[in-house]
């Protein structure tokens, strides 16, 4: 089970007990928000049931960029990579929900657009491998670093919505 009790302070000072789940980090890239598909994309998360936790938009400085693409800075398509996340805004955002990563994965698809299949944000959205308008953590331990990265602890928020209780059954 991917979730742990924490516990906030309620509305009439009553202790609330909220139930905190797997969290993963996404940026909707450059061309999203020059696109105009921000909303689009953000939607398709909260329709899914996915809770947001944290968001802001920001651009990255060319270090930011190195440091969240470290695996990529020897390609011979990074310069083009860099110049297209640090030139314009992005926004980042926290999603929260039962096995956030891998099934944030499966909604966003495959790096290349082209081959992603209808019905996912890339499949739908994007026919790029570059301009493919979403980032999201490919691991349990990639989200926690890449959180930590986009997000200050203050900058995350616990707090119940009126229909938690409608989005799993009481064993998930
Ligand atoms: P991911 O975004 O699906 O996790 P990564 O391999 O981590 O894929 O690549 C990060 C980003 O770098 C991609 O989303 C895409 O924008 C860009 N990228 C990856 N591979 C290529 C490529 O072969 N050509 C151009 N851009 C690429
Ligand atoms: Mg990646």
């Amino acid at each position: 089970m991917d979730r742990c009790r924490t516990q906030v302070q309620g509305r009439d000072s009553q202790e609330e007990v909220i139930l905190m789940r797997e969290r993963t980090l996404l940026l909707i890239k450059p061309d999203a928000l020059q696109r105009g598909l921000l909303g689009e994309i953000l939607s398709r998360f909260e329709r899914k049931g996915f809770k947001i936790v944290g968001l802001k938009m920001l651009q990255m400085t060319k270090d930011l960029a190195k440091e969240h693409y470290a695996h990529l800075v020897s390609k011979p398509f990074y310069p083009d990579l860099e110049k297209f996340v640090t030139e314009h805004p992005l926004v980042a955002a926290v999603v929260e929900g039962k096995e956030a990563v891998e099934v944030v994965r499966l909604i966003v698809g495959p790096t290349n657009a082209s081959r992603a299949p209808a019905g996912t944000i890339r499949g739908d959205l994007s026919n790029s491998t570059s301009r493919n308008v979403i980032h999201a953590s490919d691991s349990k331990e990639t989200a926690a670093k890449e959180i930590h990265r986009f997000f200050k602890p203050h900058e995350l928020f616990e707090y119940g919505l009126s229909h938690d209780s409608w989005l799993y059954a009481t064993d998930e």
